[in-house]
């Protein structure tokens, strides 16, 4: 077995991770899952919930997206939500187990002027015993700057695919843009989730291509979400043609290979797998989901399956870092969530 430091690698190539690729099915998850227990807890997934805090009319071109000025989905435009509406959403997704609250903005940037609002969004989230995540798009080094004064712990800013394929996907704004945000946010000392979404039409060296500029960023990206096209009517990818459950599988597969501490997370597209896919995601060492009844503004798997297909495979959750919950009420609250799954449905918190 080849040691931690020889798995634990920023020099992969292009060429080695499409020979990954080629292994047998049952081989890679195998590979998968030995590399998984080497350096995380077996059977141990950690979750998160997702709320867009800004909805709709982005000016950026994203054929995949639903949230697109420029396309035609029904997805509604909205203002920044109000703190209120956030902090319930977030005590919401901490009663269902989440421990790290994402929150996404329709935006190509934010504003200098959205910074204060934005960091007492932060402030408030953490103080509910919460990780902090937020995806608000491209970031200046001072704004990031400003979100780690404030506490930030995650800012999610994906690659989405190949340099190679990119501009197939977004023309208003380049790869090297994306990068340089990514830089500015690991000066600033916040920590990276960036991933990418499959199923757009990109070729196998694609997908290669695009896990190959994320395993060779020193340190990785601490999360990696690998979203499936969630395919919205009135986007120019609403026909792309449907990625079978084995490529997502050997994609999760391949990510967890050369990326062996990040967290991997099964993210957008899950609800269009089947539990056993699913499953086998998690053998092929998937540690990550999101959970709650929406993601942005797509639905999300159901929680009430969520919780069963969690329960039936022996599944624990992990604990926030900066989460105050005790073990045993955790614990609690997640029988409590097993126990009473028709109390359970996207359920609204009274004040
Ligand atoms: N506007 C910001 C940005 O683009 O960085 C943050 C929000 S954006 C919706 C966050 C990510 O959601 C995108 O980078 C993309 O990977 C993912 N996403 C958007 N639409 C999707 C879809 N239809 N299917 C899968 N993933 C999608
Ligand atoms: C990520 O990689 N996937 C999430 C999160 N990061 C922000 C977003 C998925 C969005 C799916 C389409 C929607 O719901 O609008
Ligand atoms: Fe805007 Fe982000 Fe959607 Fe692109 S992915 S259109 S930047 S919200």
């Amino acid at each position: 077995m080849e040691s931690p430091e020889k798995e634990l690698r920023y020099d992969w190539t292009t060429e080695e991770i499409l020979d990954l690729f080629d292994i047998p099915f049952l081989e890679l998850v195998y590979k998968a899952q030995t590399i998984h227990r080497k350096y995380f807890t077996p059977n141990e997934v950690q979750i998160s919930s997702l709320l867009s805090i800004k909805t709709g009319n982005c000016p950026e071109d994203c054929k995949y997206c639903p949230q697109s000025a420029h396309h035609s989905s029904e997805v509604p435009k909205e203002k920044l939500l109000e703190l209120d509406t956030i902090i319930q959403k977030a005590r919401e997704a901490k009663l269902s187990g989440a421990t790290r609250f994402c929150m996404g903005a329709a935006w190509r940037n934010p504003k200098n002027t959205d910074l204060p609002y934005i960091s007492e969004i932060i402030r408030a989230v953490k103080k509910e015993g919460l990780e902090t995540c937020m995806t608000l798009g491209m970031l200046t080094p001072e704004q990031a700057c400003k979100l780690k004064e404030a506490g930030l712990d995650y800012y999610n800013h994906n690659i989405d695919t190949s340099p190679e394929f990119y501009d197939q996907i977004i023309t208003t704004r380049t790869f090297n843009d994306r990068l340089k945000t990514l830089e500015h946010i690991r000066k600033a000392g916040i920590k990276i989730c960036s991933g990418g979404i499959i199923g757009m039409g990109e070729t196998l060296n694609d997908r290669a291509s695009f896990l190959h500029t994320l395993a060779t960023l020193k340190p990785h990206p601490e999360s990696v979400p690998i979203n499936l096209l969630v395919k919205v009517k009135g986007t120019p990818l609403e026909n792309a043609d449907d990625v079978d459950p084995v490529d997502f599988i050997k994609m999760i597969a391949v990510t967890r290979i050369i990326m062996p501490k990040s967290y991997v997370r099964m993210s957008a597209g899950r609800s269009s797998l089947s539990a056993e896919a699913q499953a086998l995601c998690f053998m092929a060492g998937a540690n990550s989901i999101f959970c709650g009844c929406k993601l942005l503004t797509t639905p999300n798997a159901e929680m009430s399956e969520d919780e069963l297909l969690l329960h039936k495979l022996g599944i624990n959750t992990t604990l926030a870092t900066s989460s105050k919950t005790p073990a045993d009420d955790r614990i609690a609250i997640f029988s409590a969530i097993h126990h009473n799954k028709s109390d359970h449905k996207c359920f609204k918190l009274e004040d």
